[in-house]
């Protein structure tokens, strides 16, 4: 089956999607060859972005997170460009993403589950203030809230739990999809990566440039550039 008749047969298609989505935005992956993990850093980046290395190395935690998963003049590619035409056409009823980067909602999607939160969203963790991305991009070592407290980025980190809400709402849209379309994930997070399985509906289709490690079985499997192929879709 082609992609785009899978589109066109369904109304309530689910966009579950991973850092492969921002890559033609400029915006490195973690795990492709030229992702964060092939780099050579003082620790690794898993052990960077994990809740007990922001408590205990809070400053480097922050080099680590300017230099290379905050993107402010990143745009929207045709992915994302497709799945808010999508969206606006009344076809598409979510995007469940694991980016933090906001380019889903850029482009002009509204519906967006971001399972990992967002780099737009800081928060001081004394008095709960919240914070644009400036408050970290405009300053140097560690934020700091007018209050005195330690600003964090609204984003979750390894070792910290996913917002019930978000598993909630994002199990519901795919239990109820008629269309599931999985794309530019590697599918190994958890547990972002299980919700995939309350697909109960009729097409599931997987674009990736890498081959997935997981069967999915779905209908059809693309191993391309997301943005190539959304840009080949015609929205009916
Ligand atoms: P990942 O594990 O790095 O996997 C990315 C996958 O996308 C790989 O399988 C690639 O083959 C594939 N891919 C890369 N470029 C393209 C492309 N142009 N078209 C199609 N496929 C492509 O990333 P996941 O999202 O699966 O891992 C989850 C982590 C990565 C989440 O916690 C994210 O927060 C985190 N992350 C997010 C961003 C972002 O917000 N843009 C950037 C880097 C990492």
């Amino acid at each position: 089956m082609e992609l785009q008749e899978i589109i066109d047969k369904s109304s309530r298609i689910v966009f579950f999607g991973g850092a492969g989505v921002s890559t033609e935005s400029g915006i490195p992956d973690f795990r492709s060859a030229d992702g964060l993990y092939s780099q050579k850093y003082k620790y690794p980046p898993e052990q960077i972005v994990s809740h007990t290395f922001f408590t205990q190395r809070t400053e480097e935690f922050y080099e680590f997170y300017r230099d290379r998963m905050i993107f402010p003049d990143a745009k929207p590619n045709a992915a994302h460009l497709k799945l808010a035409e999508l969206e606006k056409a009344g076809k598409l009823s979510a995007v469940i993403t694991q980016n933090i980067d906001g380019l889903h909602q850029a482009a002009g999607s509204r519906n967006v589950i971001e399972l990992h939160g967002s780099v737009h969203r800081n928060y001081c963790t004394k008095c709960g203030k919240f914070y644009p991305l400036s408050a970290v991009t405009e300053t140097d070592g560690i934020p700091k809230c007018e209050c005195g407290g330690l600003i964090k980025p609204d984003v979750v980190l390894y070792e910290e739990s996913l917002k019930t809400e978000d598993i909630e709402n994002a199990v519901q849209e795919i239990a109820s999809a008629d269309c599931l379309i999985i794309g530019g994930t590697s599918l190994v997070v958890y547990p972002a990566a299980g919700l995939v399985r309350y697909f109960n509906g009729k097409y599931l289709a997987v674009i990736n440039k890498s081959e997935l490690h997981t069967d999915t079985n779905a209908d059809v499997v693309i191993n391309d550039s997301i943005g190539k192929v959304f840009s080949e879709i015609k929205v009916n």
